[in-house]
């Protein structure tokens, strides 16, 4: 036990002086669950997807459309404003990124914001540059499983920083909504539940963005 706690604290000495931890951020080996309310259960022959807002191709996708979409994987360093870190975690999923650029989703001129829409109500919102960035994943594998339940089954927003990207612009963790259901592309803001509950409307972890 005291070896693996001085095994951690050396490891984020490390994090600390590569400059993969941001400012009031510590190094965790777990994976912590947050989340306001409970997890939703799904039904995946009824379970949908949407494109929608400011889109020249809105798009209603079912489950199996949905994965017949182009995958990637990468690898991301998360930081959630609770003040932990968890390095190298790896996930599958879709970049909108990758969407726009097969033309497989065509975006308004107009839109300037994306919003996630979870179940339950839940939202999150950031600049149209975030979306398209490619460490912005609608994920549905984690570590080579499925996403579990509790970490936002069976898809989910996800955001982390790629260290060899420094220049990308990496937002805390609260920025990918769990148990996603759509990406409405907006052309005003619209701050989600966590935004209106008092976090940081930017959330960039570098400038330690957490509280409006
Ligand atoms: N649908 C939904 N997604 C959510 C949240 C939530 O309350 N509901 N909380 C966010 C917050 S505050 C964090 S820190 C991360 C936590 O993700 P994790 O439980 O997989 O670590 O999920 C984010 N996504
Ligand atoms: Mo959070």
């Amino acid at each position: 036990m005291e070896d693996s706690i001085s095994q951690r604290k050396q490891d984020e000495e490390k994090y600390r002086i590569i400059g993969r931890l941001p400012p009031g951020q510590s190094l965790t080996l777990q994976f912590p669950v947050y989340h306001f309310g409970h997890i939703p259960s799904f039904d995946l022959q009824k379970w949908d997807f949407k494109f929608w807002g400011e889109v020249e191709t809105p798009l209603q996708l079912s489950w199996k459309e949905f994965n017949d979409l182009p995958k990637t994987k990468i690898q991301l360093d998360l930081h959630c404003v609770t003040r932990w870190s968890k390095m190298d975690t790896l996930w599958e999923g879709i970049q909108v990124k990758t969407l726009v650029e097969k033309d497989l989703l065509v975006i308004k001129p107009s839109a300037k914001f994306v919003i996630q829409h979870a179940e339950n109500g839940f939202t999150t919102n950031f600049p149209l540059e975030v979306a398209l960035a490619e460490n912005f994943l609608l994920a549905t594998h984690f570590n080579g499983e499925p996403i579990s339940p509790d970490h936002g089954a069976p898809l989910r927003g996800v955001i982390g920083a790629i260290p060899e990207v420094p220049e990308l612009k990496t937002l805390y963790l609260w920025k990918g909504a769990k148990w996603l259901r759509s990406l409405e592309f907006s052309s005003i803001d619209k701050p989600g539940f966590w935004e209106q509950a008092g976090y940081h409307n930017e959330a960039d972890v570098w400038k330690e963005q957490r509280y409006g």
